[in-house]
């Protein structure tokens, strides 16, 4: 069930709301009566003092987008790697803190965009940070100011939301160089706050959570309490293979293999079956998936399969295909598959 319009106060696409998530039941209030002599009422969505927002995480490839989702929620709901570009399409991680529901929309890594997919990826990437209630921009410490977060803060002027400036990997740099990279940033673009983080080692995050609970708007919870993320089981397992993918190949495979899961099929005996495709350009990159006598594809089923199992609680059967599709970047089934428009 895809969470009404009405619900939705920061006009993000409801077609990418997932199948399973059901927004959370909202209490009736009284009506406001007539009463001006009073201060005005509480927001009737508001009155029991509930806020709920969407908060996107924008930034250049690898700046610790991911991993900052992954720690504010608990729990590892989008895939990182040390490569650019591991995340290729909105990843909705849902944390709760005392009565505010926080929505963080991970996005896929901002860049020059100049292929289909990088074109698609940074489109998305930017209309969540229109459509968010407010956007973080993280930079990585390390990298500071280069040309790709120069032209995001640019970019980002003409975002009106409120934004929160958030220096990563602080664990990697000399402590003075952050203050000045925290102004020249700020001198681009008005932050409202800036914190420095190592989401690695865990500093910072909590204040982040704090933050981020205070600043979404009042109002009533938009997905159950219980739930961390709205990507649905089929997907997150697929990105979990092509996570372990990438991990194991990605100086042989740059970027140009993807995954779906084709099926999932609970057995009687409770566990499940699981058949995967992996999509690759060329034949000599099917067998480099596959590796000497099948070494390799081996090792990433095992290590996916593991994964899995302990996401959904159930003994997985893992079995992965290799398919060769020369341009799969240029067929729009992928994308949609992905939930990335694909566009000319
Ligand atoms: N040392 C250190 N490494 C970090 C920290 N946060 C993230 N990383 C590493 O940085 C790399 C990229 O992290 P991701 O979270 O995948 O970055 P991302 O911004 O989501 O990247 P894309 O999805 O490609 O845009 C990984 O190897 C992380 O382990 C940190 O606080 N300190
Ligand atoms: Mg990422």
């Amino acid at each position: 069930m895809s969470a009404p319009a009405d619900k939705n106060p920061a006009g993000q696409n409801p077609e990418h709301r997932p199948d399973a998530a059901t927004p959370a039941e909202t209490k009736d209030t009284p009506a406001i009566t007539d009463a001006p002599a009073t201060p005005p009422a509480a927001d009737p969505a508001t009155a029991d003092g509930n806020r709920a927002g969407f908060v996107a995480l924008i930034g250049a490839p690898n700046a610790g987008k991911s991993t900052l989702v992954n720690a504010l929620v608990g729990a590892k709901v989008s895939i990182v790697t040390h490569k650019v570009q591991t995340t290729r399409a909105i990843v909705r991680g849902i944390f709760m803190d005392e009565g505010s529901q926080v929505i963080l929309v991970d996005t896929p890594g901002i860049f020059d965009p100049r292929r289909r997919l990088d074109r698609a990826m940074v489109k998305t990437a930017w209309s969540s940070a229109y459509d968010a209630d407010h956007v973080c921009l993280l930079i990585d410490a390390r990298r500071g100011i280069d040309a790709a977060n120069a032209a995001i803060l640019e970019e980002l002027t003409s975002v009106r939301m409120p934004k929160t400036l958030i220096l990563t990997k602080i664990d990697l740099v000399d402590p003075p160089t952050l203050l000045k990279l925290a102004e020249d940033a700020n001198k681009v673009t008005a932050f409202g706050d800036t914190f420095m983080i190592s989401a690695q080692e865990g500093s910072g995050v909590a204040d982040i959570r704090r933050h981020l609970a205070a600043v979404v708007p009042a109002g009533p919870w938009l997905y159950p309490e219980d739930q961390i993320s709205d990507i649905p089981m089929r997907q997150l397992a697929a990105e979990i293979t092509r996570e372990q993918l990438t991990l194991r190949l990605h100086d042989e495979l740059p970027y140009s293999a993807t995954v779906e899961t084709e099926t999932w099929k609970t057995l009687r005996d409770g566990s499940a079956r699981i058949e995967q495709a992996i999509f690759v350009e060329r034949e000599g990159q099917k067998k480099i998936v596959i590796g000497e006598k099948g070494a390799t594809i081996r090792a990433i089923s095992m290590a996916a399969r593991q994964q899995i199992a302990s996401m959904s609680g159930a003994p997985v059967h893992l079995f992965l295909f290799v398919k060769v599709r020369p341009r799969w970047t240029d067929d729009p089934e992928r994308y949609r598959e992905m939930g990335l428009d694909y566009s000319k």
